[in-house]
C-alpha cells in the first residue's frame, strides 16, 4: 500500500517529497514529467521510548511507500490520462493545494473543491460507460444496483466516499478503483511567512464539508528543516514558532488515512515497528517479520505498550501476569509488543 502526492502542477508536491523522504529530487518547472517513488518512515516517540529501555543495536520506524505524481499538463478540461492512471495506483491520495505566492494569487479553497470535482466527474465517466454496457446484459443485477447507487451520488456532485456504501456495494465496484472512494487529506502548502499559521477557516470549512482531514504545510521550511542535523532541528522550530515539524503530523495522518496501525518487536538485536492494516489477526503480523513465522505461526505474547512503559522489564510483566498468550484468532492492536511462538 502507498499513498500518492497529487494535485495540479507547481504546487510543491516534489518540494515536499523530498521534505518527507529525505531525498533530492529535482523540482521546479521544466523537470522530467515523471512519478517519484520513496519511503516514509513514520515517527512514533513510542520506538524511542522501547529503544531507550533495550539499547539494541538497531533501531527502526514503521515505513509507508509515498509517490510524487507530476500534475496534470493542462488545468481544466479534465485530467489527463497520465495522471489518472497515477491516481489510480495510489491506495490513498494526500492533495497538494498551493497557498504560497506564484505568477498567479493562490485560491486553496478552489483548488481544492476544483481537484475534488474532477475526481467526482472522473468516476461519473467510468460509471455511466460501465452502466451503458451492462444494461444490455443479463445478470449482473447488484453490481447494477450498485453503480446506480453511485450514479446518484456523484451527480449531485458528491464523492462516493460520502455515499454511505455498503460492504457488500463496495465489494461490486472494487475492481473500478474509483478515484472519489479513496482516502484523500488535503494539504495546504502556505509560504514561509505562514509556516506557524492555523489552517485558515475557509479551507477548513471546504475540508470538512468534503468529509476530510485538512493540515497545513510549508514545504519549503519542512525541506529545510530536514536538510540540518538532528541537533540543529529543535533550535530552528522554535526560532520559527514550531512545535513540531508538519511532517512528522503529516505522516502520521497518511498512516491513519492508509488505516495501517503499529505493533512493535523488541530485543537487544532490533526495537522495530511495524504496520499492519486496522482488524489483522496474529499470523498476518507475525508474516510481516518473516513468512516462516506466519506458517509456522502457533502463538503470539503480547505485552500492551503503556503497561510495559509503566512496568520497565518483561520479566516484572510476567511476574505481574501482564504478558498475554494469544492465538491466531487474535486482533493486533496498536502498541502492541508481539513475540512470536514459531516451529517450521
Ligand atoms: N514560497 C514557497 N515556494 C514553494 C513552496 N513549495 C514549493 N515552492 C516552489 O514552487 C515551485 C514548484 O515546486 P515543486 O515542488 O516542483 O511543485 P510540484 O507540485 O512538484 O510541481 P509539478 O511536478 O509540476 O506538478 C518551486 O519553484 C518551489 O520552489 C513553499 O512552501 N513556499
Ligand atoms: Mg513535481
Amino acid at each position: 500500500m502507498k499513498a500518492g502526492l497529487v494535485g495540479y502542477a507547481q504546487t510543491g508536491k516534489t518540494t515536499l517529497f523530498n521534505a518527507l523522504t529525505g531525498l533530492s529530487v529535482a523540482t521546479g518547472a521544466g523537470r522530467a514529467a515523471k512519478a517519484n517513488l520513496g519511503v516514509l518512515k513514520v515517527p512514533d516517540v513510542r520506538i524511542d521510548k522501547l529503544s531507550a529501555i533495550f539499547k539494541p543495536r538497531k533501531t527502526i520506524y514503521a515505513e509507508v511507500g509515498l509517490t510524487d505524481v507530476p500534475g496534470p499538463r493542462t488545468k481544466g478540461g479534465g485530467l489527463d490520462s497520465a495522471t489518472i492512471q497515477a491516481l489510480r495506483e495510489a491506495d490513498a491520495l494526500v492533495l497538494v493545494v498551493r497557498g504560497f505566492e506564484g505568477a498567479e494569487k493562490p485560491d486553496p479553497v478552489r483548488e481544492l473543491s476544483d481537484f475534488a470535482a474532477e475526481l467526482i466527474l472522473n468516476d461519473q465517466i467510468v460509471v455511466e460507460r460501465r452502466l451503458e454496457r451492462i444494461v444490455k446484459e443479463k445478470g449482473h443485477d447488484r453490481e447494477k444496483a450498485a453503480l446506480e447507487k453511485c450514479l446518484a451520488v456523484l451527480g449531485e456532485g458528491r464523492s462516493l466516499r460520502q455515499a454511505g456504501l455498503s460492504p457488500d456495494d463496495e465489494r461490486e465496484i472494487t475492481s473500478y478503483a474509483f478515484l472519489s472512494l479513496r482516502p484523500l487529506l488535503a494539504v495546504l502548502n502556505v509560504g514561509e511567512a505562514d509556516a506557524a499559521a492555523q489552517l485558515p477557516d475557509d479551507f477548513a470549512k471546504t475540508a470538512k464539508d468534503l468529509r476530510i482531514e485538512g493540515l497545513l504545510v510549508c514545504a519549503s521550511v519542512e525541506a529545510e528543516i530536514a536538510s540540518l542535523p538532528k541537533e540543529e532541528q529543535g533550535e530552528f522550530l522554535a526560532s520559527m514558532g514550531i512545535a513540531e515539524p508538519a511532517s512528522a503530523r503529516l505522516i502520521r495522518s497518511v498512516y491513519h488515512l492508509l488505516d495501517y496501525l503499529s505493533f512493535f518487536t523488541v530485543g537487544e538485536d532490533e526495537v522495530r515497528a511495524w504496520n499492519v492494516n486496522r482488524g489483522d489477526k496474529a499470523p498476518r503480523a507475525a508474516g510481516r517479520v518473516h513468512s516462516d513465522i506466519e506458517r509456522g505461526f502457533i502463538r503470539a505474547e503480547v505485552m500492551k505498550y503503556d503497561e510495559f512503559i509503566e512496568v520497565g522489564s518483561e520479566v516484572r510483566m510476567k511476574e505481574l501476569g501482564k504478558m498475554h498468550v494469544e492465538g491466531k484468532e487474535y486482533v493486533v492492536q496498536d502498541g502492541d509488543i508481539l513475540h512470536f511462538r514459531f516451529n517450521v
